[in-house]
């Protein structure tokens, strides 16, 4: 099955006129704890191995709107007020996902506003196609189950997927051809206690994106071979931790998962690097405050900025030390 074949699959009907003018959805951003790092198939973006994630609480928010092919040629899409130029990444890969659902004789006008900064490693494709999605459940009324959504979100980008949920969130990696098993699923265990932060390092371009860097790695690095039992032991650990409360082995582990994902792209070929040096300085201060008794940890994703995990009871103590952080819980 490729992309198409599953957009008709899941959708069953196409959209029947009238449709509504508008749709709007909204979706967190999500941090993984266990991360998705290598795809079985690029393509669907199925994944090798299943994730697990937190949504924060910064969001996407995104209207769409369908316009009769007369009035309007192309699509048009604005971020955060700003109209996107045709000729951009990040307006080709929207339309091309939108190009699966859009009806004859009809053009999309999409706004989305981020609260968090676009392609800085702090994802926002995740909430960005989470919200697309529920955007054209809404204009298109399918009133599709959250695991539809998840899988369509997926389509889209592999960790939006997470984003359709609220809270602690696990992506099941499935095993058909078709990823009809692979969608997010949300945990009912809460912890308000447990704080995520974000350190900001830098909000430059990424010099290689996620998908690339992803493919190079399961390509090319030999210590990606120990990757997916890695991730395996991981989520266990985490997920008992979670129903637990412990705050001393999740922390841990996620950290841990986050240096061995990095340990991996390090050793592909080339080698694939996101951190600075600031983000270096980071980590010691991170290691130096958990010697000194403040237990904190840190995760990072495919870029140079830092996420720290710590519990309330240490945020005041924490912002003394990492003045330069914003809060994501
Ligand atoms: C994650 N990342 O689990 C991992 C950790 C980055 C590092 O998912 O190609 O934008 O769209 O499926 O989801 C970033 O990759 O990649 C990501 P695609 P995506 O959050």
């Amino acid at each position: 099955m490729n992309k198409k074949d599953c957009f008709a699959h899941l959708i069953k009907a196409p959209p029947k006129e009238p449709f509504k003018k508008y749709g709007s959805g909204r979706a967190p951003m999500n941090i993984a704890l266990i991360k998705y790092w290598g795809k079985r198939d690029p393509d669907l973006n199925l994944p090798i191995t299943s994730s697990l994630s937190l949504s924060v609480n910064l969001y996407t928010t995104t209207q769409i709107e369908l316009v009769p092919s007369s009035q309007k040629d192309s699509a048009s899409l604005e971020l955060n007020h700003l109209c996107v130029p045709e000729s951009s990444a990040f307006y080709q890969r929207l339309i091309q996902f939108l190009e699966y659902v859009r009806p004859p004789d009809h053009q999309f006008h999409i706004s989305t506003i981020n609260d968090m900064p676009t392609a800085a490693g702090l994802a926002s494709s995740a909430s960005g196609f989470a919200a697309l999605v529920l955007a054209l459940d809404d204009l298109f009324s399918w009133h599709l189950p959250k695991q539809t959504l998840s899988i369509l979100a997926r389509l889209g980008s592999g960790s939006a997927c997470r984003s359709i949920f609220p809270g602690f969130v696990r992506w099941e990696k499935g095993v058909r051809d078709d990823g009809l098993d692979s969608f997010a699923v949300p945990l009912t265990e809460t912890w308000p206690s447990l704080c995520m932060a974000f350190v900001p390092i830098s909000f430059d371009q990424k010099p290689i994106s996620s998908s690339r860097a992803m493919q190079q790695t399961v390509a090319t690095s030999p210590l990606y071979r120990a990757w997916p039992a890695v991730v395996d032991t991981h989520l266990l650990s985490a997920e008992t931790a979670i129903q637990q409360k412990d705050f001393t082995t999740l922390g841990s582990i996620a950290e841990q998962n986050a240096l061995a994902m990095h340990a991996s792209m390090l050793t592909s070929q080339s080698p694939i690097l996101y951190w600075l040096p600031k983000t270096i300085e980071v980590l010691h201060r991170v290691w130096k405050t958990r010697k000194d008794g403040l237990e904190v940890y840190v995760t990072m994703d495919a870029g140079p900025n830092v996420k720290l995990l710590f519990l309330e009871k240490d945020r005041t103590a924490l912002f003394e030390i990492f003045p330069e952080a914003h809060m994501l819980t």
